[in-house]
């Protein structure tokens, strides 16, 4: 299989994130994507690609330009406002009850307000590398689509950072631009055909699934851990199916607490009959390894070998598929699990 990767990804080393108001060690780690990378070398089944330009258009056909512009220059304006903290996270929150009947609300003007209007979370730091690492994941993610659509059955984009918390117009939950939705809109208007998107990460796609709720050429389809106890908790409830064009073009499956191997597959036959359903020329997968039995921050209890079974239940759509890394933060057996994945989906796995 082919494999899409860049370095760059490593300029994005976000320290800290917050957790039950304590800075703790960030869990999204540059070493996550090297580990992976290394346990593809070594498999030997794995050729490597390097990414190619993409430009800008891609992304702003899917996410607010002006939170590209902000992303682009939010460093630089950071520094300039004498700021000296080498990462960048929102602190003071502008909620709509903040200018709730007053009718001239200011704009943001100081950094921190910036941050805010665009960052939804605490977990997300911006740090001097992170515009050049997310628009490398966004290149990585086009190419292995670039891959899919010259005829490859199958490819792997390594994108680092994430992707699928990224709204239209909001970042948060580790991710700055959403690679799948953007690779999910390029697709469909590169075949002008429908495209599904499979999203096995633990954690809700609220932003894939805000990008494409209202429309019905993109099926986005997610199993997860059950928004009732999991972040990020406003959304991914079963009830969640879409709007206007896109009704029915959304499905959520919340999945319990310490779920393993035999009923997660349950629930992804039936992810995999809808997508089945609705057809379409190419499938995108979001794939979250964060499903792990040892993952520090989920609840579900997935092993190795259930990673081969899903990524060969997926191959039997028959679809052109790309397939681009969103979380999973057990570091030590994440590669082996995204390759056990990966072969699965090929047909050569163990
Ligand atoms: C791409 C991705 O997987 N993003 C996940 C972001 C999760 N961020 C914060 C989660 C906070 C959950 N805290 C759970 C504590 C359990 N001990
Ligand atoms: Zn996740």
């Amino acid at each position: 299989m082919r494999v899409v990767y860049s370095a760059e990804h490593l300029r994005h080393e976000p320290a800290h994130e917050y957790e039950d108001g304590k800075a703790i060690a960030n869990y999204e780690v540059p070493e996550r994507a090297e580990t992976i990378r290394r346990a593809l070398e070594a498999d030997g089944g794995f050729t490597f690609e390097v990414h190619t330009e993409h430009g800008t258009e891609s992304i702003a056909a899917v996410h607010d330009p002006a939170m590209l512009d902000y992303l682009a220059s939010a460093w630089s304006e950071w520094v300039a406002a004498g700021e000296k903290a080498p990462e960048i996270l929102p602190d003071t929150f502008p909620l709509p009850a903040y200018h709730e009947g007053m009718d001239r609300p200011r704009g943001p003007g100081h950094p921190r307000a910036q941050v805010a209007t665009w960052v939804f979370d605490a977990s997300s730091p911006i740090v001097e590398g992170t515009y050049g690492a997310a628009r490398s994941a966004v290149d990585v993610a086009l190419t292995a689509a670039d891959l899919v659509l010259g005829g490859e059955r199958f490819a792997y984009g390594l994108c680092r950072p994430p992707g699928h918390h990224a709204a239209r117009a909001m970042m948060g939950g580790y991710c700055y631009f959403n690679n799948a939705a953007i690779v999910a809109d390029d697709l469909a208007r590169r075949t002008g055909g429908r495209v599904a998107i499979l999203d096995v990460d633990y954690h809700h796609g609220n932003g894939t699934q805000q990008i494409f709720y209202a429309l019905g050429d993109v099926l986005y389809v997610s199993l997860h851990g059950d928004p009732a106890r999991a972040y990020p908790y406003f959304s991914g409830f079963a009830e969640e199916s879409g709007t206007g064009a896109g009704s029915g073009a959304t499905l959520n499956l919340p999945l319990p607490e310490r779920c393993g191997g035999e009923e997660y597959l349950m629930h992804l036959d039936r992810a995999l009959e809808a997508i089945d359903t609705f057809g379409g020329t190419t499938l995108v997968v979001s794939l979250g390894i964060d499903t792990y039995r040892l993952d520090p921050i989920c609840d579900l209890a997935l092993a190795t070998q259930d990673y081969a079974e899903i990524g060969r239940r997926v191959a039997a759509l028959e679809r052109p598929t790309v397939v681009l890394q969103e979380g999973g933060y057990y570091v030590p057996d994440l590669g082996e699990n995204v390759r056990s994945w990966l072969r699965g989906l090929e047909g050569t796995g163990n």
